[in-house]
């Protein structure tokens, strides 16, 4: 039975970790890296924390790039996660962000909510300062006005980087929900999902919600289908003798260096696919741009005019309206009868956008999301159909491989490295892979049978590792973090204890 969240659930505050790592994965480990942490701590700021924040990365089974057009996806959280561990400091002006891990130094801050993120200056810790300016946005909309508090701050994560497992998002949610904790403002994890999707933008991503939503708001045991415009989680419950393993392409991609030509690019084409297939329906230019977001915005349009061909699939009319040949500014501004920098001139991240790319690929990038937003409810019903366990994982895996084929084909967010590592998983015996997260790099994720799972595991080793591992690109004994199954893990905690 699938269960809806309580929308007024609280981010929850717990006195031990059992509630957060009692679901099998072993808890003395957990407990060494928060004595750890603490130590740290103390060594750094000579006193203990007062409250840690721990918030997992996720990996999305199906729904790729689709969120920021409304449409849900179907991810989970993973046991790899960030901790934060904070304090409030009178005796400071400053934000004092350390790490346990000496590669990345103490970045430190104004106490000052209204700061600007610097950047053209990338910094590892500016991703607490978006949950930081965040959070006070976010509460002054509610009336609420704590006042610039000054924060002393060590964080320890797992989640690799630049692998499409959401460490940047683990980052965000840690830091907000711990700065929720020590200022004692407990919002509903609906809300905290929402507005820290929010705070990640100041980091000049045009993020959808997916991450920070299953991030706060999943349950362990499931993974959950998120919808958007409200944000609702649904509990999924994956099915028995299936089991997705998670494997990185070593190839580490850099979405916040990369944003105008990669991810803001591609929001960017979305958004102009949306406005000429509106107006080619026949809406007035002014009205679309002033009223069409998304590819969502348009599907009932899109579904009208399919219905007019017999079919009831939006991708009908991105056939029959939209050119494959790449648009340029000028094509489309012959259409919009408006200038595309005129059109974007409240964000500036898409105006780089425009300054970085030669043309724009409309077809392609509506028939992803089109066809990406009826694959999560194919793999959805799936799920919960009453096909027998080997017809069900047959047809998960089916759907994920299409997925692939649609990233990589139509959405190009592959790369040489991800194309090898998917085919070597389906070689192997996967009944379906795919690279997951923005791609250009980062983790596949693969369905496996239950049985097999030590074997393919292996194989992968053997067949994709070894190379890299002889080449000096991974150590043999860090393996385990670039390929691992993991359980769904429960989404964010307040721990006080
Ligand atoms: P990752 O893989 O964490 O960079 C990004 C976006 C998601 C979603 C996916 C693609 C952020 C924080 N996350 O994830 O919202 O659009 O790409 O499906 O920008
Ligand atoms: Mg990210």
């Amino acid at each position: 039975m699938a269960l809806q969240q309580d929308a007024e659930m609280l981010v929850p505050v717990y006195s031990s970790l059992e509630p957060v790592y009692g679901d099998g994965s072993p808890l003395e480990e957990a407990q060494l890296r928060f004595d750890r942490l603490k130590a740290k701590f103390l060594e750094l700021y000579g006193q203990e924390p007062e409250f840690f924040a721990r918030s997992p990365g996720r990996v999305n089974l199906i729904g790729e790039h689709i969120d920021y057009e409304g449409y849900s996806v179907l991810p989970m959280a993973i046991r790899q996660d960030m901790i934060v561990a904070i304090r409030k400091n009178p005796d400071s002006k400053e934000l004092r962000i350390a790490n346990v891990k000496d590669k990345y130094p103490i970045c430190t801050y104004p106490a000052d909510p209204d700061q600007e993120v610097d950047l053209k200056n990338h910094q590892w810790g500016h991703y607490f300062i978006c949950g930081y300016k965040g959070f006070y946005e976010y509460s002054r909309s509610k009336g609420i006005d704590v006042g610039p508090v000054s924060l002393d701050v060590v964080v320890d994560g797992t989640v690799p980087t630049g692998s499409g497992l959401s460490s940047s998002a683990a980052f965000v949610c840690s830091s907000t929900i711990a700065i929720m904790a020590v200022v004692e403002k407990n919002f509903p994890k609906k809300e905290v999902a929402q507005f820290t999707c929010e705070c990640e933008r100041h980091i000049g991503t045009q993020s959808g919600g997916m991450d920070q939503a299953i991030s706060v708001m999943a349950k362990s045991g499931f993974a959950e289908l998120i919808d958007f415009n409200p944000i609702r989680a649904t509990d999924v419950q994956l099915p028995a003798g299936g089991t997705f393993v998670i494997a990185h392409s070593l190839a580490e991609s850099q979405k916040a260096v990369t944003a105008a030509t990669n991810y803001n690019n591609r929001v960017v084409e979305c958004r102009l696919a949306a406005i000429v297939l509106a107006i080619k329906l026949g809406v007035e230019p002014k009205e679309v741009i002033a009223s069409v977001k998304t590819l969502s915005d348009v599907e009932g349009l899109c579904i009208k005019f399919a219905g007019n061909h017999g079919s009831s699939h939006p991708g009908v009319a991105v056939k029959e309206l939209l050119n494959e040949e790449p648009y340029t500014a000028e094509d489309i501004e012959k259409i919009t009868e408006e200038s595309l920098t005129s059109i974007f001139k409240n964000s500036q991240t898409s105006l780089d956008v425009l300054q970085a790319a030669k043309h724009f690929k409309l077809f392609q990038r509506a028939s992803h999301v089109y066809s990406e937003a009826r694959r999560v409810y194919a793999f959805k019903d799936t799920v919960s159909s009453k096909l027998s366990e080997e017809e069900t994982l047959k047809k998960l895996g089916d759907l994920m491989n299409e997925s692939h084929h649609s990233c990589s084909v139509l959405y190009e967010c592959s790369c040489p490295e991800l194309e090898e590592l998917v085919k070597v998983c389906r070689d192997n015996g996967a009944l379906g892979a795919r690279l997951t997260g923005a791609g250009w790099g980062g983790c596949a994720v693969a369905l496996v049978k239950e049985s097999i799972v030590p074997q393919f595991i292996l194989n992968l080793k053997e067949s994709f590792y070894q190379a890299r591992i002889e080449k000096g690109v991974i150590s043999k004994g860090d393996l385990g973090l670039y390929v691992f199954v993991s359980k769904p893990s429960s989404g964010a905690a307040i721990l006080k204890y």
